[in-house]
């Protein structure tokens, strides 16, 4: 018995098949999952004991034909005043908000809310990404827009 081979040919368009570079900066609130999220991203893993980032970090990572560059900010009160110069120019940025930390929603929209009224970062796209919904009292991307 032999086997049949079906040959798929694809007309991929441009954008797949030529290396793309884009850079992306994470922000939102301190514990919100910005480092992990990045560890997930880059390596696959989920690091349970990440330590608070103090500054940023920047990690290069290559999926296929695309390279991220993503800018790791901390979101500890005294590192707020860097996020918007790390977020000028880049191609987009992520807002992290932890949507079981009910507590901390308000802060969360508060400095969205000042990040978004910057005109430096007016023409850059925003995703508001609400993270650590493995938990139970996580909301809903809809309960997350009502709230922010
Ligand atoms: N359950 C759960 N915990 C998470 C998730 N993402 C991150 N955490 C935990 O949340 C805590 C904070 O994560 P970090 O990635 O250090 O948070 P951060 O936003 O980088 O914090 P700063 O660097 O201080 O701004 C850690 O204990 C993580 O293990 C998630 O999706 N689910
Ligand atoms: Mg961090």
């Amino acid at each position: 018995m032999h086997s049949t081979r079906r040959v798929l040919m694809l007309n991929t368009p441009g954008y797949l098949t030529k290396m793309t570079e884009m850079e992306l900066t994470l922000v939102g609130l301190q514990n919100s999952g910005k480092t992990t999220l990045v560890n997930v991203i880059a390596s696959g893993q989920f690091i349970e004991d990440s330590i608070p980032t103090v500054g940023f970090n920047m990690r290069k990572v290559t999926k296929g034909n695309v390279t991220m560059k993503l800018w790791d900010i901390g979101g500890q009160p005294r590192f707020r005043s860097m996020w918007e110069r790390y977020c000028r120019g880049v191609n987009a940025i992520v807002f992290v908000v932890d949507a079981a930390d009910h507590d901390k929603l308000e802060a969360a929209k508060v400095e969205l809310k000042g990040l978004l009224e910057r005109p430096q970062l007016i023409h850059i796209p925003v995703l508001i990404l609400g993270n650590k919904n493995d938990l139970d009292n996580a909301l809903s991307s809809e309960q997350l827009v009502d709230i922010l």
